[in-house]
């Protein structure tokens, strides 16, 4: 019988093939998807978002992870899906218009997945009415990611678009220019320094 804590080190480890097959193996063997997903994946991505906040590890080393979570996904996806187990929240990501750097963007995105968020990635260059149109979608947090000192004002303007449509969706800023000052100037709801604390920040601006 497969063990969640298998599943949990092969992931922590990197081993996407293996962490697919003992993920496989789990769903043959009828371990509750929701279980496998929580025990078995979710939890293992809190133990390298942990240690790649202490700085224990590297960007080189979380991407590895994320690729295992993604492989482990694959197979609990559309039995999820079918058993109608409901995800943690909806976030809409994009790095803002004018931006083409991703890379964090999709370190966050990844972060957000493997928490157990329904994640939309809108890509780089996103202008202010496809966040709009996001939240218009049912995103309850919208990512925006920033990586020019001039392309961080484009935050601004997607906060007032959402107030001006009266959106409920809570704006999350990040990206390495960006500050928790200039996100409270702009009446962002949250800002974070790196993708783990992002996934903490928008769990806390669910509740
Ligand atoms: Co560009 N670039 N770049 N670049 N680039 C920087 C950002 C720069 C600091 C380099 C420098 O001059 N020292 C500089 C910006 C200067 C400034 O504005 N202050 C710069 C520049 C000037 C440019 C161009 C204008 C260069 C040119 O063409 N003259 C050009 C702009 C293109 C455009 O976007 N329109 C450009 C282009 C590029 C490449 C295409 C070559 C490439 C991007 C490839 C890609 O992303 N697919 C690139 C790269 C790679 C970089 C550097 C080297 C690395 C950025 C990176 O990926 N870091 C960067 C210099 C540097 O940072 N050392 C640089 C790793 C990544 C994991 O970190 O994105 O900060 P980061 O994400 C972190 C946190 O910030 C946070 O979490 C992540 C980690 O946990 N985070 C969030 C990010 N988004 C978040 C969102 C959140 C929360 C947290 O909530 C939603």
């Amino acid at each position: 019988m497969v063990s969640m804590s298998a599943i949990s080190e092969a992931l922590q480890k990197g081993k996407a093939d293996e962490v697919k097959n003992l993920v496989k193996q789990a769903v043959e063997a009828k371990v509750d998807v929701k279980k496998i997903l929580e025990e078995g994946l979710i939890s293992a991505m809190d133990v390298i978002g942990g240690r790649f906040k202490r700085n224990e590890i590297y960007i080189p080393e979380v991407l590895i992870a994320a690729r295992a979570m993604h492989a482990g996904m694959s197979v609990l996806e559309p039995l999820l899906v079918a058993a109608g187990v409901k995800m943690i929240g909806k976030l809409a990501i994009g790095t803002v218009k004018g931006d083409l750097h991703d890379i964090g963007k999709n370190l966050v995105a990844m972060m957000y997945k493997g928490a157990g968020f329904d994640v939309v990635d809108l890509g780089v260059d996103v202008a202010s009415d496809k966040f709009v149109q996001a939240s218009d979608d049912g995103a309850q947090l919208l990512g925006l990611s920033a990586l020019l000192t001039t392309t961080m004002v484009q935050m601004k303007g997607v906060v007032e678009s959402l107030k001006e449509k009266g959106s409920k969706a809570k704006v999350i800023v990040g990206g390495a220019p960006v500050t928790q000052n200039y996100a409270d100037e702009i009446g962002a709801a949250g800002y974070a320094a790196d993708a783990a604390s992002a996934v903490e920040i928008g769990k806390s601006l669910l509740k």
